[in-house]
């Protein structure tokens, strides 16, 4: 399983591959990559153009092992849908994932999120991947992602009680976590919190390990076949498709 972190933070891929490792069948091989150039988190539009490039790239280098499954370990999904052209494994975003587990524990779930302005992202794939009546909510913590990375006990507090005021005021039953530095947290607040909390970086290994177990693929008919060939210049080159 190719686990790919669209950030450059190598703490946080470490911290992911943890969490990935922890709930992966013991005959799953999780290698955890992330880009070799782009940003060291992922809080804007800015961020994430250059996130999507990077994950793009980490396909392409993985291309010669041959992945069974890849898992996209920031909460935008970011170049996803390129991922689904450039492989016939299935390839899992964390946050999809983690909005088709909610809808399968409660009616109504909440995220809770980082940066405030990165709601406007987990908005729009709620709107993609259609769960706008089962998402009843999405509030950001303005906590930055790489704070998360070093998690002391005030940072896990103001992420409970922000999870607490979303169950209340969402009339929710569960609570997706909506950044992946948040998985190793996942327990914890499951525990304080009394409901269902998931974390996507586990969801989205097990639902790879599922796919890949039951021989499904990515369909390469229609828009998600091969990109056609053609030059990409500068330092694109070598991500060109031949
Ligand atoms: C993530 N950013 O999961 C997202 C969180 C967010 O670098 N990893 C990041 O707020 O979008």
């Amino acid at each position: 399983l190719l686990l790919i972190n669209p950030n450059t933070s190598g703490p946080m891929t470490e911290s992911i591959a943890q969490a990935a490792r922890a709930v992966a069948a013991p005959g799953t091989d999780v290698r955890a990559v992330h880009p070799g150039f782009g940003p060291v988190s992922i809080e804007s539009h800015y961020d994430e153009a250059f996130a999507a490039a990077g994950v793009a790239e980490q396909l392409r280098l993985a291309a010669d092992w041959a992945p069974d499954a890849v898992v996209i370990a920031c909460f935008g999904d970011p170049g996803l849908e390129a991922a689904r052209e450039l492989t016939e494994a299935p390839v899992l975003g964390i946050a999809e994932a983690a909005f088709h587990a909610a809808t399968m524990l409660a009616t109504g779930f909440s995220v809770v999120t980082t940066m405030t302005r990165t709601c406007i992202m987990a908005e729009r794939l709620v709107q993609r991947y259609g769960m706008h009546h089962q998402c009843r909510g999405i509030h950001g913590t303005d906590i930055p992602v790489l704070a998360l990375e070093c998690c002391d006990e005030a940072t896990l507090r103001q992420i409970e009680e922000a999870a607490r005021a979303a169950l209340e005021r969402d009339r929710s039953g569960a609570i997706v976590l909506g950044c992946a530095g948040m998985a190793p947290l996942c327990a914890e607040l499951s525990r304080r919190l009394g409901v269902p909390v998931i974390d996507g970086v586990a969801v989205a290994v097990k639902f790879a390990e599922a796919l890949s177990l039951l021989g499904l693929r990515t369909s390469k008919r229609g828009d998600y076949a091969l990109p056609l060939p053609k030059p990409f210049t500068g330092w694109a080159g070598p991500l060109a498709m031949r």
